[in-house]
């Protein structure tokens, strides 16, 4: 089934692309196979960068002047509007105004950039400097005729737009992206973008405003091409986009505050953009991973959606975190309950009208080692695309691939044995974090000849990362040598949104070991360990240098003091109920894991798939009114492993070994007792035997 039959009654499904020019050949417009696959899956199509500002600011025409910045279509941009209303489709355009991707002459006196001067030792260093040169502040225009281009830009696109007959076609425009940055700490909350320091905190009134009116005045003027009479108002809404605010990491609760806080702010003798109804939608980008947090992100929605008439996703595209077999798999699963929970959203009430996957292909994404998208580089569709349609349909994405894990110690002394090729340190699981590599380094070692470091640094954030996904829900010890003269050394694990600090040791000239244990947590679908720094002063990262990495397996723990997902609930007809308490512990001050119950038979198991067709040594304790405690392995016929008399009303520790069956896709314990009396479980450690 296609996207576009399934969603029709639904919402706009689109897709974000570009033209084939220059030596962009892999693009999607221009290649036959990539606009039939478009064509005949998707309803909408946004230009991913032909419409951005740089490309069509008119700075350098011979209309410019000094407070008029027209607009001046690029011949891509046009290719694209040409393309949709060829076939049939309806656009999303983006973007009037932001910060990136825009032209710095645009901002300055006589169209003419000054740069502050960049660091000439530093550049030769590090050529991407160069992107981050800054406009100096000296060749500014002053606010009003800032305003005034920015007035004159936005009304002759739109001239353009109608009058060549392309309004019937845009159904919502991007008016501005990315206003806000909490990193930047400005009194308000929005980006320090040359936007904000030429106009001031009220720009993005001004863009809305700007567009609002000239949307107006153009319907009108060019009614007639459209075949509409200009008096009639529910005629013109047809040629009238939803003009919609747009911006990334759009769920956190901090970053939403600040986006509604925009919104709504009064000042410089105007009302806000909602108050006047400027606005007409917000655009929630949705650059996401497979273990993002669904509720967080549908609350958001439904806040945005209580404040304006329309909510689109504009940019979905969501990264894989598996690193196994499994990788394809875990991404439907994210795709399809996000997609449902989009639809149960919209089904009570909130007026979603659009999704737009960003991008077409994985292996043309801006993301492209992610995989974030519905169809593999020839063209045929992921799973991830079954998962779009079995949302609507209901439809079954079927049971994961059994994986088995490495449990034995991991080692890595980064040497190569004599006469054996060197090998890329990706390939044994470690990576840069950042946009840079992770290498092998002559320049010291604490044993042999190498160690591992990577490059470049620029900030804390960027380290070294090393896989540990076969430990996932295990404890671990972890052991390393490293070298840096940074302040600070420090140990972390790659978890999005919390980022766990584990351990630290002082910088210095010398190698300092850093061991920490560590219960790798559960509901990933791979993690990574992060070696990184704090610097002493703001500015350029030390070096970091990493050898002699050791990680072992401790063992499976678990005391239930938050909620846990290694139990389920296990039995034939009335099934128990399983609950986390603080009324009873081991050591009286924690929690357990409590059953209740009305028959025998109600009981629980406890996940250890880690250990499959292993032998392992197991260690609980039980507290029941009953008098015999039992625990084996469970399966279509459970055995038996241990039975041991209860101590009435008082912790009995249970300890066995068992011998779990292989070739399957999990594994359990089941725990029970001779009687139907409530019982609690805490301190549940399994280990290899
Ligand atoms: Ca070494």
């Amino acid at each position: 089934m296609v996207l576009k039959e399934v969603y029709k009654d639904l919402f706009y499904i689109g897709t974000a692309v570009e033209s084939i020019h220059d030596q962009f050949t892999n693009n999607e417009i221009g290649n036959p196979d990539k606009e039939a696959l478009i064509v005949r899956e998707f309803s909408s199509m946004t230009c991913a960068n032909e419409m951005k500002p740089v490309y069509n600011m008119g700075w350098s025409s011979p209309d410019a002047r000094e407070d008029y910045l027209p607009y001046v279509i690029n011949p891509n941009a046009k290719k694209m509007l040409d393309w949709v209303r060829a076939n049939g489709l309806k656009m999303r355009a983006h973007v009037m105004v932001w910060h990136s991707q825009c032209a710095q002459e645009a901002f300055c006196k006589e169209y003419k950039p000054v740069f502050l001067p960049v660091d000439e030792e530093k550049l030769k260093e590090n050529p991407r400097l160069r992107f981050f040169q800054r406009l100096d502040p000296v060749c500014f225009v002053d606010r009003d005729t800032m305003l005034r281009r920015l007035e004159s830009y936005i009304d002759t696109m739109l001239d353009y737009i109608y009058r060549e007959g392309y309004a019937e076609q845009i159904y919502a425009w991007d008016v501005v992206n990315e206003a806000i940055e909490l990193a930047d700490k400005t009194e308000t909350g929005l980006r320090n973008s040359y936007w904000y320091q030429v106009i001031g905190d009220d720009f993005i009134y001004w863009a809305f405003r700007f567009a609002k009116a000239a949307v107006k005045k153009h319907s009108v003027q060019y009614a007639g091409v459209y075949g509409i009479d200009p008096t009639d108002e529910a005629a013109l809404a047809r040629i009238r986009p939803t003009l919609v605010y747009n911006d990334y990491n759009e769920w956190q609760p901090d970053k939403k505050a600040a986006i509604i806080a925009a919104l709504k702010r009064e000042g410089h003798g105007h009302g806000s953009i909602i108050g006047e109804g400027l606005i007409d939608g917000i655009g929630m980008q949705g650059h996401i991973s497979d273990n993002n947090d669904i509720d967080e992100y549908i609350d958001a929605l439904n806040e945005y959606a209580s404040l304006v008439r329309e909510v689109q996703i504009t940019e979905l595209d969501v990264k894989c975190t598996c690193t196994n077999i499994n990788r394809e798999y875990y991404q439907a699963v994210f795709y399809k309950e996000f997609f449902e929970r989009l639809l149960a959203a919209k089904k009570a009430g909130a007026n979603l009208t659009s999704v737009t996957i960003w991008g077409l292909t994985d292996d043309n994404s801006w993301i492209r080692g992610a995989d974030p998208l519905l169809f593999r580089k020839d063209l045929t569709a992921k799973k991830s695309h079954e998962a779009l349609v079995y949302a609507v349909t209901g439809g079954d994405l079927g049971e994961p691939e059994y994986v088995v894990r490495n449990l034995d110690k991991h080692v890595f002394d980064f040497e190569t044995p004599e006469g054996e090729e060197q090998k890329d340190p990706e390939t044994y699981g470690f990576k840069m974090r950042g946009f840079g590599k992770c290498l092998l380094s002559e320049e010291r070692a604490h044993s042999g000849k190498f160690s591992l470091t990577s490059t470049p640094r620029f900030a804390d954030w960027m380290g070294i990362t090393c896989d540990v996904s076969d430990f996932i829900g295990q404890t671990i010890q972890i052991d390393a040598w490293v070298y840096s003269e940074a302040k600070e050394i420090t140990l972390g694990a790659d978890i999005e949104g919390v980022f766990p600090q584990i351990a630290t040791v002082e910088g210095g000239a010398e190698w300092k070991k850093i061991s920490a244990s560590y219960k790798v947590p559960t509901g990933q679908h791979s993690l990574r360990l992060f070696f990184g720094t704090k610097e002493a002063n703001p500015g350029p990262c030390s070096p970091l240098f990493l050898d002699d990495v050791e990680i072992s397996l401790i063992g499976q723990e678990e005391s239930f003091e938050e909620e846990t997902n290694i139990a389920a609930i296990r039995g034939a007809g009335h099934l128990p109920f399983i609950f986390v308490t603080d009324k009873e512990s081991v050591d009286g001050k924690s929690k357990s894991l409590g059953v209740t119950r009305q028959e025998k038979d109600a009981t629980i198991s406890l996940d250890v798939s880690a250990y499959i067709g292993k032998t392992i040594d197991v260690t609980m304790f039980v507290k029941t009114a009953d008098s015999l405690i039992r625990i084996g392995v469970d399966g279509s016929e459970p055995v038996l492993c241990a039975e041991v008399p209860s101590k009435a009303g008082e912790w009995t520790e249970v300890h066995t070994t068992a011998t779990l069956p292989d070739g399957v896709l999990s594994a359990k314990l089941y725990v029970e007792t001779d009687g139907r009396a409530d019982f609690f479980v805490d301190d549940v450690f399994v280990k290899l035997a």
